[in-house]
């Protein structure tokens, strides 16, 4: 019996990519709900040729929903359970849920065992979060992680589709002679903005006590909690930078064993939704503006660590708004279904 589908933010950057993705993969449906706040409600969208009119997303609206694809976003903290309550499985992009030790956080190639112990709510982790692991589990396979250190470069995509126009408008702006009037980076809620365009701005969601951002410390928390150790030392700096879709990231990861460079690139070559980008005498390594719209995350500058033989560094790219958050979320489904995991 095919499922019914809702996804919930479907006029969003997600949304827009879980419709796209849907029909890319011909995921398997019998009756489909696109659903949003009231703001978006009645906008019209269409799926496989049909036209669907918007519904404002409400506790009723779960009713008879097998899946809730939920884009992310302060909606699911009330509309997460209230689905859940009525049957629905939600897989959430949002970061509500995803530390709540009754929820699965789930990167479906890294951890599908954590899928099962689900109680009707699936947490979809943070992009940098999956970009990075997508990497470091066959890494993990190898020889257990003893600590990482990271730099991101994060896509505006992950400020949504205004942080995808703020970098549009500015370059225009600054090619015409124009200020540059910020509106949206680092965060809309923060009371100073800047430009991004011809910057990096390093500071992604809000500050902590601890001198790391939000962003940063769910590059710490979620790691932990998808590779169950927390006692992986993680090092994390999260950038913005004025590219578009897809998020890049420099990483040291030191395990517990010396690893050879061929045998860690066998292993990620292998690793389902890995690949290998990385032949310096051809000039070929990961490349955000050729990583955005494509599926896999790509590696590359492997190389050991100039002083410690049991650490290498390597650089990570893949499409924020792909792997990084709807294509994760529906890969979540895709293994429920082939599982038979719906009850
Ligand atoms: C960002 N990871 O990049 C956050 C949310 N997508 O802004």
């Amino acid at each position: 019996k095919k499922p019914v589908v809702a996804i919930l933010g479907a006029t969003g950057a997600v949304g827009q990519e879980f419709i796209r993705l849907i029909e890319e993969r011909n995921f398997p449906y019998s009756e489909l709900k696109l659903l949003a706040s009231s703001r978006s409600a009645g906008k019209k969208a269409t799926v496989n040729g049909r036209e669907y009119t918007i519904e404002e997303a409400k506790p009723e609206s779960f009713n008879g929903v097998d899946i809730g694809l939920f884009a992310g976003g302060s909606i699911s903290k009330e509309l997460g359970p209230e689905a859940a309550r009525r049957g629905c499985v939600v897989i959430d992009n949002s970061s509500t849920f995803r530390m709540d030790p009754e929820v699965p956080l789930v990167v479906p190639e890294v951890n599908p065992e954590d899928i099962s112990w689900h109680k009707g709510i699936i947490a979809n982790p943070n992009c940098s979060t999956i970009i990075m692991l997508m990497a470091l589990k066959p890494i993990q396979n190898l020889s257990k992680i003893k600590k990482i250190v990271v730099s991101t470069y994060q896509a505006v995509s992950g400020a949504g589709k205004e942080g995808i126009d703020e970098l549009t408008d500015e370059v225009k702006a600054y090619l015409n002679g124009e200020e540059m009037i910020p509106h949206i980076l680092p965060s809309k809620s923060l009371p100073k903005h800047y430009p991004i365009a011809f910057n990096i701005i390093p500071h992604i969601d809000t500050f902590q006590e601890n001198g790391y951002s939000k962003e940063e410390m769910k590059m710490v928390n979620e790691t932990h909690k998808i590779f169950h150790d927390d006692a992986i030392e993680i090092s994390p700096t999260t950038a913005r930078v004025p590219v578009y879709r897809s998020h890049s990231e420099s990483v040291l990861v030191e395990t517990e064993d010396e690893l050879s460079i061929e045998a860690i690139r066998k292993a990620i070559d292998a690793f389902p939704g890995a690949q290998i980008q990385d032949n310096l005498q051809e000039m070929e390594y990961p490349m955000p503006l050729y990583t955005s719209d494509k599926n896999d995350v790509y590696i590359g500058r492997i190389r050991k660590d100039l002083y410690n033989a049991k650490a290498v560094n390597l650089w990570v790219t893949g499409d924020q708004i792909r792997k990084g958050a709807a294509l994760n979320a529906l890969q979540i489904a895709e293994y429920m279904l082939d599982h038979e995991m719906f009850k």
